[in-house]
Parts: C-alpha cells; structure tokens; sequence
C-alpha cells in the first residue's frame, strides 16, 4: 500500500518583536498592548523580547506586569545600562538562536515613536522574499512629525552622506531602526562577523547592521510617518559622536572591501587631469585679452580666440577622460585626482606670482579636506553612485 503522504502545511512564520528599551517606562505598556493589538488582527504567532537597558525607571517591571497577564512578552535586562548598539545586539541574537531561518524578526525604539502598525506591511516584504524591509522616512507617502528641523537635516544628511559613499540597492533610509528581518540573515551576520556583526554601542549600530548585511541581503523599503510627536521623554542621542561614529563605522566596513587600483585607469586620470590644467591656462590666456567687457561680448569674443578654443576643446577631452576613469574608478581614488587638478592651476598660478584671490585659497582649502575626508572614508564605485 503506498505510503499516504499528507501535504506538507506551510509552517506558520514566527514574529519576534524586539525592542531595545532604555527608560521607556512612559511609554511602554501602551506600545505593549499596541503589538499585541496589531500581531493578533494579524494573527501572528508572535513573541516580545524588551531588552531593559539597565533603565533606571520601571521599564522592566512594565514589560513583566505584561508578561504577567498573559501576552507572550520577556524581558532581559543589561546591567548596567550599555546603548542602543550593545542592547540591539543582545535583541538579535536572543531572537535569531530561537527563530527559524524564515521568521521575521521586527526591531523598533520603545518610545511609541514607531507604530507598530506598519509591521504588516514590512512583514509582507520578508514574506516576497526579501531579507530586510525597512521602515523608510524617505519614500514617497513616507514623512516625519514633531521631529526638529536641524534633527531632519542631520538624519537626511547622514543618510545621503552614507549612500553617496557606500550605497545599498533599495535604501535610503541607513539610521531607521525599525526594520523587518529574515531571522537567517541576523544568524548569517552573527555566524560571519561574531559580536561585531554590531560592534557599535551608540545609535551609529543601525547603519552598521544595514553595511553588514550589504550584499548579502535583499533590501527595501516601505514608506512610515515617523511620529516624534508621541515620543513622551527627551531624546538622549548625542549628535557630534553619532555623526563621527557613521564615519567611521563607513570606514570599518569600507576597508574590508578595497580594490587594487588599476594602473591604466590611474594613468588615464592623470592625464585627464594634465589636459584640465593646461586647458585652464589657455582659458585663462584667452580672458586676459577681453578685459572688461559685458558677459555676452566676452563670450562672443572668447569664441573667435583660437586660445580660447583651444582651451574649451581640451577641457571637453579632459571631461570625457573624466567620465571614462570615473565610471571605473573607487571615488578614493578618482575624487583626489580630480581635484588636484584645480589644486595644481592656483598653485602654479601663485608661483607664476599672480595674486591669488582669498576665496581661491579657500577653494583649495576645501579641496584638501574633501581629499582626506572620502581618503579615510575609504571605498565606493563612483559607477554605482553615479548610477543610481
Ligand atoms: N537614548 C538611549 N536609548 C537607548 C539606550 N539603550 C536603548 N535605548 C533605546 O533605543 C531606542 C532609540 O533611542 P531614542 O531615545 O528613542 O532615540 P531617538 O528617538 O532617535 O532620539 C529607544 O527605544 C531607547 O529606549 C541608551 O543607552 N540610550
Ligand atoms: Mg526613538
């Protein structure tokens, strides 16, 4: 008799809900309800994992009064309180030991800031098949409430900062911490990188997390309105130390990943960079003879000068020699030859004693920082930049 093989039923995906949670307790109970409220419309098997931040309020005892009456609520508490970075870490690898490859795992501040009502929909991606959905401040339908405006500029800034140098198909949102996860990728890190699959303590953890998974993962985004304007305590980020550990979290991820750089492609910016100065000069011959005459006048009259056309004809071949090195060329690389073109043309300038305007020694001036900043920031195909 062949053996009766019932239909395998899909095994229903767990939800870990982790919540990194450092004196929330004004908050707490009601975000609580709130995902049991949205898992249960859902009809989620779901779990809560708070991580007590060594919180100095009753954040802990909340969360375990919750447990107590029945939703499926634990609680692990740091001692003492170690940030955001220590305590996320500790949430993901508490869930991912315990989840199966494909439950999701959702990661969001305990400050009510994030409402949990935009889980399903994240939710929805993992289960498309995606490894990581994230709930983006910068997709269309997507904004902020009650968040003040050097606080937006700084979030965008980091955000734009981080995709320019190392950008992640999908993502425009590197800072957000609510997320979805595929528990497998959170395993993958931790199995890959150990504890330094999140090395960061401070709020700089979320974006390292996203340049781990970087190439390993699917990402996207769903556009959610981030509410600032339910938070009910202070905001303890520290602005200064965040930006300084995006970088260097930027250059701790970037190293791994340096190519050799190819000679020719050197060679051919060099060159580029050559033809740009001395294209410069001709420009620059050229104006002298024009003196002070109106702007249509000079450029008609720029026009018929051999010098002068001479000049914007090199300067176009120095372009497209640009745009060829360029588009194969590491911007550590490529940007510092750039600019040292201009650099070269104010320095030869001065040494040929021409008087050098202040604001062009400024120019320089930025130009050297520019250089050393995206040196140290490390490595991005300006291809992949460009091409987005
Ligand atoms: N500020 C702060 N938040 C922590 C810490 N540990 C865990 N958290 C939690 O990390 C999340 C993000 O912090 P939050 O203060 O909301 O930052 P913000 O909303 O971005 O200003 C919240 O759920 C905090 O409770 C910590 O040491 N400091
Ligand atoms: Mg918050």
């Amino acid at each position: 008799m062949p053996e009766i093989v019932s239909p395998i039923e899909p095994k229903t995906r767990r939800i870990w809900w982790v919540l990194p949670a450092y004196n929330e307790a004004a908050s707490i109970e009601d975000l609580l309800d709130r995902i049991a409220e949205v898992s249960s419309e859902q009809e989620w098997d779901y779990r809560v994992i708070v991580v007590d931040d060594g919180s100095a309020d009753e954040t802990g005892d909340l969360a375990r009064a919750k447990a107590a009456a029945g939703l499926p609520v634990e609680v692990l508490r740091n001692e003492p309180n170690q940030g955001l970075g220590y305590t996320i870490r500790r949430g993901l690898r508490e869930a991912s030991s315990r989840a199966d490859a494909d439950d999701a795992i959702v990661t969001l501040d305990a400050d009510l800031t994030q409402d949990p009502i935009y889980a399903p929909s994240m939710v929805a991606q993992i289960e498309h098949g995606y490894d990581v959905a994230i709930a983006s401040r910068y997709q269309p339908g997507a904004g902020v409430e009650g968040v003040p405006p050097f606080r937006v500029f700084l979030s965008r800034a980091a955000s734009l900062l981080v995709a320019l140098v190392r950008p992640i198909p999908g993502v425009r949102d590197y800072s957000c911490g609510f997320r979805a996860y595929r528990a497998g990728v959170i395993d993958e890190g931790f199995d890959e990188h150990g504890d330094d699959f999140v090395s960061e303590r401070g709020f700089a953890c979320m974006m390292e997390i996203a340049q781990r998974l970087r190439g390993k993962a699917s990402f996207i985004e769903v556009p959610f309105v981030l509410r600032y304007d339910e938070k009910r305590k202070g905001s303890e980020i520290k602005i200064v130390p965040t930006i300084g550990a995006y970088a260097r979290v930027i250059a701790k991820v970037a190293k791994t990943r340096r190519k050799p750089v190819p000679v020719v492609t050197l060679a051919v910016a060099f060159t580029a960079v050559i033809t740009s100065s001395v294209a410069q000069l001709f420009l620059r011959q050229g104006a002298k003879g024009l003196g002070d005459l109106s702007i249509a006048e000079t450029l008609a009259g720029a026009l018929t000068q051999p010098i002068v056309l001479i000049g914007l004809l090199m300067y176009s071949v120095a372009s497209a020699l640009w745009l060829g090195v360029l588009s194969r060329m590491e911007l550590a690389v490529a940007y510092p030859l750039g600019a040292s073109g201009y650099v070269l043309v104010v320095v030869l300038a001065a040494v040929a004693g021409e008087i050098v305007p202040p604001l062009r020694w400024l120019g320089v001036l930025l130009i050297v920082m520019g250089v050393l900043l995206v040196s140290w920031l490390g490595v991005a195909p300006v291809k992949k930049v460009v091409g987005r």
